[in-house]
Protein backbone atom coordinates (compact mmCIF):
# COMPACT_ATOMS: atom_id res chain seq x y z
CA UNK A 1 0.00 0.00 0.00
CA UNK A 2 1.42 3.41 -0.97
CA UNK A 3 0.47 7.01 -0.38
CA UNK A 4 -1.44 8.57 -3.29
CA UNK A 5 -0.70 11.45 -5.59
CA UNK A 6 1.33 14.14 -3.90
CA UNK A 7 3.05 11.77 -1.56
CA UNK A 8 6.35 12.76 -3.15
CA UNK A 9 5.50 16.41 -2.45
CA UNK A 10 5.15 17.34 -6.16
CA UNK A 11 1.48 16.71 -6.90
CA UNK A 12 2.53 15.10 -10.18
CA UNK A 13 0.53 11.90 -9.90
CA UNK A 14 3.54 9.96 -8.70
CA UNK A 15 2.94 8.13 -5.44
CA UNK A 16 5.27 8.98 -2.61
CA UNK A 17 7.06 6.79 -0.13
CA UNK A 18 5.28 5.06 2.76
CA UNK A 19 4.72 7.53 5.56
CA UNK A 20 2.18 5.80 7.80
CA UNK A 21 1.61 2.40 9.26
CA UNK A 22 -1.31 0.48 7.72
CA UNK A 23 -3.43 1.20 10.84
CA UNK A 24 -2.73 4.94 10.65
CA UNK A 25 -3.45 4.92 6.93
CA UNK A 26 -6.80 3.17 7.53
CA UNK A 27 -7.65 5.64 10.28
CA UNK A 28 -6.91 8.61 8.01
CA UNK A 29 -9.11 7.16 5.26
CA UNK A 30 -11.89 6.44 7.73
CA UNK A 31 -11.72 9.99 9.08
CA UNK A 32 -11.87 11.48 5.62
CA UNK A 33 -14.85 9.28 4.66
CA UNK A 34 -16.58 10.29 7.91
CA UNK A 35 -15.90 13.97 7.20
CA UNK A 36 -17.27 13.56 3.67
CA UNK A 37 -20.43 11.81 4.94
CA UNK A 38 -20.95 14.48 7.65
CA UNK A 39 -20.49 17.28 5.10
CA UNK A 40 -22.95 15.62 2.70
CA UNK A 41 -25.52 15.22 5.53
CA UNK A 42 -25.10 18.89 6.51
CA UNK A 43 -25.64 19.99 2.90
CA UNK A 44 -28.72 17.76 2.49
CA UNK A 45 -30.22 19.15 5.70
CA UNK A 46 -29.49 22.71 4.63
CA UNK A 47 -31.10 22.10 1.22
CA UNK A 48 -34.20 20.62 2.89
CA UNK A 49 -34.48 23.61 5.20
CA UNK A 50 -34.08 26.18 2.42
CA UNK A 51 -37.44 27.86 2.02
CA UNK A 52 -38.64 27.32 -1.55
CA UNK A 53 -40.09 30.78 -1.54
CA UNK A 54 -36.76 32.65 -1.36
CA UNK A 55 -34.55 33.59 -4.26
CA UNK A 56 -30.93 32.43 -4.07
CA UNK A 57 -27.74 32.71 -6.13
CA UNK A 58 -27.96 34.87 -9.26
CA UNK A 59 -31.72 35.32 -8.74
CA UNK A 60 -31.06 36.81 -5.31
CA UNK A 61 -28.54 39.26 -6.81
CA UNK A 62 -31.19 40.38 -9.34
CA UNK A 63 -33.82 40.62 -6.59
CA UNK A 64 -31.49 42.84 -4.55
CA UNK A 65 -30.88 45.14 -7.53
CA UNK A 66 -34.65 45.73 -7.63
CA UNK A 67 -35.40 46.04 -3.95
CA UNK A 68 -35.90 49.84 -3.93
CA UNK A 69 -39.44 51.15 -3.68
CA UNK A 70 -40.89 51.60 -7.17
CA UNK A 71 -44.19 52.32 -8.90
CA UNK A 72 -44.24 49.01 -10.78
CA UNK A 73 -44.19 46.21 -8.21
CA UNK A 74 -43.81 42.52 -8.92
CA UNK A 75 -45.08 40.25 -6.14
CA UNK A 76 -43.25 37.05 -6.83
CA UNK A 77 -41.62 33.91 -5.56
CA UNK A 78 -38.88 31.98 -7.36
CA UNK A 79 -41.53 30.16 -9.45
CA UNK A 80 -42.62 33.42 -11.08
CA UNK A 81 -39.98 33.16 -13.77
CA UNK A 82 -41.80 34.22 -16.95
CA UNK A 83 -42.89 37.63 -15.74
CA UNK A 84 -39.61 38.26 -13.98
CA UNK A 85 -37.62 37.38 -17.12
CA UNK A 86 -39.85 39.67 -19.22
CA UNK A 87 -39.25 42.61 -16.86
CA UNK A 88 -35.52 42.02 -17.07
CA UNK A 89 -35.51 41.48 -20.86
CA UNK A 90 -37.45 44.70 -21.40
CA UNK A 91 -35.19 46.58 -18.99
CA UNK A 92 -38.16 48.03 -17.11
CA UNK A 93 -37.79 49.76 -13.76
CA UNK A 94 -39.59 47.61 -11.21
CA UNK A 95 -39.54 46.68 -7.54
CA UNK A 96 -39.15 42.98 -6.78
CA UNK A 97 -41.34 42.17 -3.78
CA UNK A 98 -40.50 38.66 -2.68
CA UNK A 99 -43.71 37.12 -1.43
CA UNK A 100 -44.49 33.75 0.10
CA UNK A 101 -47.87 32.82 -1.41
CA UNK A 102 -48.12 29.79 0.92
CA UNK A 103 -48.02 31.90 4.10
CA UNK A 104 -51.29 31.94 6.04
CA UNK A 105 -52.84 34.39 6.43
CA UNK A 106 -51.72 35.44 2.94
CA UNK A 107 -49.61 38.62 2.85
CA UNK A 108 -51.88 41.70 2.60
CA UNK A 109 -49.91 43.43 -0.21
CA UNK A 110 -50.30 40.26 -2.31
CA UNK A 111 -54.04 40.04 -1.63
CA UNK A 112 -54.40 43.69 -2.59
CA UNK A 113 -52.66 42.99 -5.90
CA UNK A 114 -54.34 39.63 -6.47
CA UNK A 115 -57.37 38.69 -4.35
CA UNK A 116 -56.73 35.04 -5.33
CA UNK A 117 -53.47 35.25 -3.36
CA UNK A 118 -51.34 33.73 -6.14
CA UNK A 119 -48.01 34.89 -7.48
CA UNK A 120 -46.97 36.43 -9.77
CA UNK A 121 -49.00 39.60 -9.37
CA UNK A 122 -48.20 43.04 -10.67
CA UNK A 123 -49.15 46.38 -9.15
CA UNK A 124 -48.76 49.76 -10.73
CA UNK A 125 -50.00 52.57 -8.53
CA UNK A 126 -53.61 51.79 -7.71
CA UNK A 127 -53.96 49.25 -10.54
CA UNK A 128 -53.06 45.60 -10.30
CA UNK A 129 -53.13 42.47 -12.44
CA UNK A 130 -52.34 38.76 -12.09
CA UNK A 131 -52.05 35.54 -14.15
CA UNK A 132 -48.60 35.36 -15.69
CA UNK A 133 -49.79 35.06 -19.32
CA UNK A 134 -52.00 38.16 -18.90
CA UNK A 135 -49.28 40.11 -17.10
CA UNK A 136 -46.86 39.31 -19.94
CA UNK A 137 -49.28 40.71 -22.51
CA UNK A 138 -49.73 43.82 -20.35
CA UNK A 139 -45.96 44.41 -20.14
CA UNK A 140 -45.71 44.10 -23.93
CA UNK A 141 -48.48 46.70 -24.36
CA UNK A 142 -47.05 48.93 -21.64
CA UNK A 143 -43.64 49.35 -23.22
CA UNK A 144 -42.69 48.20 -26.70
CA UNK A 145 -39.16 49.62 -26.76
CA UNK A 146 -37.80 46.08 -26.32
CA UNK A 147 -40.57 43.98 -27.87
CA UNK A 148 -40.87 40.34 -26.91
CA UNK A 149 -43.04 39.57 -29.95
CA UNK A 150 -41.79 39.81 -33.54
CA UNK A 151 -43.65 42.45 -35.60
CA UNK A 152 -44.53 40.11 -38.49
CA UNK A 153 -48.13 38.92 -38.04
CA UNK A 154 -47.40 35.31 -38.99
CA UNK A 155 -44.32 35.03 -36.80
CA UNK A 156 -46.37 36.55 -33.99
CA UNK A 157 -49.09 33.93 -34.51
CA UNK A 158 -46.40 31.26 -34.38
CA UNK A 159 -45.15 32.68 -31.06
CA UNK A 160 -48.67 32.60 -29.68
CA UNK A 161 -49.03 28.99 -30.76
CA UNK A 162 -45.97 28.03 -28.71
CA UNK A 163 -47.03 30.20 -25.78
CA UNK A 164 -50.22 28.16 -25.83
CA UNK A 165 -48.10 24.98 -25.86
CA UNK A 166 -46.26 26.23 -22.76
CA UNK A 167 -49.49 27.21 -20.95
CA UNK A 168 -51.48 24.13 -21.90
CA UNK A 169 -48.79 21.43 -21.83
CA UNK A 170 -45.44 22.35 -20.28
CA UNK A 171 -46.66 24.22 -17.19
CA UNK A 172 -49.37 21.65 -16.24
CA UNK A 173 -47.03 18.68 -16.65
CA UNK A 174 -44.35 20.48 -14.63
CA UNK A 175 -46.80 20.99 -11.73
CA UNK A 176 -48.11 17.43 -12.07
CA UNK A 177 -44.53 16.21 -11.75
CA UNK A 178 -43.93 18.36 -8.66
CA UNK A 179 -47.02 16.88 -7.04
CA UNK A 180 -46.54 13.25 -8.13
CA UNK A 181 -46.09 11.12 -5.04
CA UNK A 182 -44.94 7.74 -6.34
CA UNK A 183 -42.06 6.82 -8.60
CA UNK A 184 -44.23 5.46 -11.42
CA UNK A 185 -46.22 8.71 -11.61
CA UNK A 186 -43.02 10.73 -11.44
CA UNK A 187 -41.66 8.69 -14.36
CA UNK A 188 -44.80 9.25 -16.44
CA UNK A 189 -44.84 13.01 -15.84
CA UNK A 190 -41.08 13.34 -16.38
CA UNK A 191 -41.45 11.69 -19.78
CA UNK A 192 -44.43 13.88 -20.74
CA UNK A 193 -42.68 17.04 -19.60
CA UNK A 194 -39.53 16.09 -21.52
CA UNK A 195 -41.54 15.38 -24.68
CA UNK A 196 -43.33 18.73 -24.45
CA UNK A 197 -40.04 20.58 -23.92
CA UNK A 198 -38.46 18.66 -26.82
CA UNK A 199 -41.27 19.71 -29.19
CA UNK A 200 -40.71 23.34 -28.23
CA UNK A 201 -36.94 23.10 -28.64
CA UNK A 202 -37.25 21.37 -32.04
CA UNK A 203 -39.62 24.09 -33.24
CA UNK A 204 -37.20 26.83 -32.17
CA UNK A 205 -34.78 28.48 -34.56
CA UNK A 206 -31.63 26.39 -34.56
CA UNK A 207 -29.59 29.45 -33.47
CA UNK A 208 -31.35 29.40 -30.08
CA UNK A 209 -31.54 25.64 -29.60
N1 LIG B 1 -52.04 30.43 -13.68
C1 LIG B 1 -51.37 31.22 -12.67
C2 LIG B 1 -50.81 30.29 -11.61
C3 LIG B 1 -50.37 31.04 -10.39
C4 LIG B 1 -50.01 30.07 -9.27
O1 LIG B 1 -50.59 28.97 -9.13
N2 LIG B 1 -49.05 30.47 -8.44
C5 LIG B 1 -48.62 29.61 -7.33
C6 LIG B 1 -47.13 29.58 -7.28
S1 LIG B 1 -46.51 28.81 -8.74
C7 LIG B 1 -49.12 30.19 -6.01
O2 LIG B 1 -49.12 31.39 -5.84
N3 LIG B 1 -49.55 29.32 -5.11
C8 LIG B 1 -50.02 29.70 -3.83
C9 LIG B 1 -51.18 28.88 -3.37
O3 LIG B 1 -51.60 27.98 -4.11
O4 LIG B 1 -51.64 29.16 -2.27
C10 LIG B 1 -50.26 32.06 -13.31
O5 LIG B 1 -49.72 31.66 -14.35
O6 LIG B 1 -49.97 33.15 -12.80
Amino acid sequence: RVNGNGGNGKGDGVAGPHRHSLERSDEIKKNSVQRWVAQRDRETKKAQKLPLTRASGAALATAKKHSKDGDLKLYAAPFSQRVWIALEAKGLAYQYCETDPYRRPAPTPLLEANPRGLVPALRQGEWACAESAVVLEYLEDLDSRVPLYPSDARLKANCRLWIDHINARIVPSFFALLQAQDLAQQGTWTERLQNHITSLVLAADERVR
